[in-house]
């Protein structure tokens, strides 16, 4: 549909039609980045699913390759469905993965590459041995599902996977299986860990973070000094990815959250918009962590079926440990990205006035990465009592709504009479202690004149230590907009369908709406994007 085809994202991956979901076992061999998705093939509805895959040399540019692997066995034939990739010391790949049943049980089986002389992994075969995992006594035929990456525990001589699931009172609970030959298993006693009243924990995700570096950690690296494990479980009942950050004690098979209050699942997201079912993996290139996150729709499946394609990935993120706060980590778009960026156009010290709007003069608008810097008067914190102590994105009229301190930032995707606008915007609530708490928020209320779509506002507290400018990096791709604050450490994805932002049409503005903050756009550097290639692996004569 011609009327639609502005949506499509230029920078983001997506395949050519039809329907994606979760990313499926990434990982780096002989020189690509390899991506695998949960695929409809044959529409942009979930249904049949199976794995598609893609390819490429920077995480930018993506060759989409022929399936990977497809519902033909009794034991996945209700879909092949979410799983994930280790790479063995010997270079062997094993790949884990969930199987929907003829009867729907979930069931994991395990895969390897046909040829693991071919760099671009083309042909799977799956073991005789399928299924190798099915549910345990006391754990519900469809609550077990998504395996992890494996790690390796020294002391036992074993691989260790994770899959998560529910217990009768919906506690979320993640199961930890051991095993030598990834054929045979033996669960491991206890659980890993559980939270109660979160229910299904889909997409488990554990893994080492370096507390004193940003250097990724292989997922085998060891629980030790200057080395913390994450948790991380997509949450079934509310669509959200949450981390914890904590303890990994492979000899009692714990893991132990930092601080019980940011615990799994009813504390930080890794991002507060549309962002779910993610999974990372260690780039052995480039020494890093990589996150992928699958980006739903918000619109209609009658519109999508219209367009004939649903979702896009997030660009990968690495992610690191926040040295700084020693609670979040840092999510950054992977500095590939970077070489998308053509023109560029930079303004300093823009005054934005309470109740202003500022134009931003750039002549295309639809593409864009942008850096921008904002300090607010410090009158302002010295004449203000208390502001909004109980200020929440959520539920606050978004960039609309107007406060002592905020909100203020900036509008993309808007045209040039804001019919159309979505907001990114800092808003500070102080307490009458003196305190300063400051949030992250996207609104989509006035993203698109459009009335079939879910539009929420969303957002968190991000936190601002002593002597940091409040900022911000936004990247705009025609329906996406995916926004970094405080280098990371809060981080929103909005899934967004103007009608007369797009195109030439598209603008960019910096408003301040607070009554008595007046705010300075200390710098601002927008670049236009380029378009990354992300073609069928059949157009191409050579790789
Ligand atoms: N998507 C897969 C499941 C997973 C869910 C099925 C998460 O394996 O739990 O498409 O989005």
């Amino acid at each position: 549909n011609a009327m639609l085809a502005w949506q499509r994202t230029a920078f983001h991956f997506q395949p050519p039609r039809n329907w994606m979901n979760d990313p499926n076992g990434p990982l780096f061999y002989k020189g690509w980045y390899h991506l695998f998705y949960q695929y409809n093939p044959f529409s942009a509805v979930w249904g049949n699913i199976t794995w598609g895959h893609a390819v490429s040399r920077d995480l930018i540019h993506w060759l989409d390759l022929p399936l990977a692997m497809i519902p033909d066995h009794w034991y996945d034939i209700n879909g092949v469905w979410t799983g994930s990739a280790t790479l063995l010391p010997n270079g062997q790949i094993i790949m884990l993965y969930t199987g929907s049943t003829d009867d729907s049980v979930q069931v994991q089986n395990l895969a390897f590459p046909a040829n693991s002389s071919d760099p671009l992994l083309r042909e799977w075969v799956k073991s005789n041995s399928n299924p190798v995992l099915v549910p345990p006594p006391g754990i519900g035929l469809k609550d077990f599902r998504d395996p992890t990456t494996a790690w390796f525990v020294s002391n036992d001589s074993t691989w260790q996977i994770a899959i998560g699931s529910k217990n009768e009172q919906h506690t979320g609970i993640v199961l930890v299986y051991k095993t030598k030959d990834f054929v045979n298993y033996t669960l491991v006693s206890g659980v890993l860990h559980a939270v109660p009243g979160t229910g299904m924990w889909e997409c488990v995700d554990f893994f080492p973070v370096a507390t004193g570096s940003n250097d990724g950690l292989d997922t085998s690296v060891e629980a030790g000094p200057g080395v913390k494990h994450v948790l991380k479980a997509s949450l079934d009942d509310d669509r959200h990815d949450y981390y914890s950050i904590g303890t990994y004690d492979a000899n009692t098979n714990t893991w132990t959250p930092d601080d019980p209050e940011i615990d799994v699942g009813i504390g930080l997201r890794y991002d507060y918009g549309k962002f779910y079912a993610s999974k990372t993996f260690y780039d052995t290139a480039r020494n890093r962590r990589i996150l992928w996150g699958w980006i739903g729709e918000m619109d209609s499946e009658r519109t999508d079926l219209l367009k004939g394609w649903s979702s896009v990935q997030a660009i990968p993120r690495t992610v690191v440990y926040d040295m700084k706060t020693g609670t979040h980590l840092l999510q950054w778009p992977v500095e590939e990205v970077d070489n998308l960026r053509l023109s560029s156009i930079e303004f300093s010290n823009v005054p934005i006035a309470p109740g202003s709007v500022v134009p931003l003069d750039i002549s295309k608008a639809t593409q864009l990465d942008v850096l921008a810097e904002f300090e607010v008067d410090q009158s302002a914190f010295e004449n203000t009592i208390e502001a909004d102590v109980t200020y929440n994105c959520s539920t606050s009229r978004g960039a609309a709504g107007r406060g002592l301190l905020g909100p203020f930032g900036i509008l993309v995707l808007a045209d040039k009479n804001l019919s159309e606008q979505t907001a990114n915007y800092f808003y500070i609530a102080k307490d009458t202690n003196g305190e300063l708490k400051t949030f992250f928020c996207q609104d989509e209320l006035r993203s698109s004149l459009a009335n079939d779509l879910v539009k929420r506002v969303y957002g968190s507290i991000v936190p601002v230590l002593d002597g940091e400018t409040l900022s911000v990096r936004i990247m705009v791709d025609h329906s996406i907009v995916e926004s970094f604050a405080q280098g990371g450490r809060t981080c929103i994805t909005s899934r967004i369908y103007p009608t007369k932002a797009i195109y030439n049409a598209a603008r960019i503005f910096l408003f301040n709406n607070a009554t008595s903050a007046s705010v300075t756009a200390k710098s601002i550097k927008i670049w236009e994007m380029n378009s990354a290639f992300i073609r069928p692996y059949s157009d191409q004569v050579q790789i």
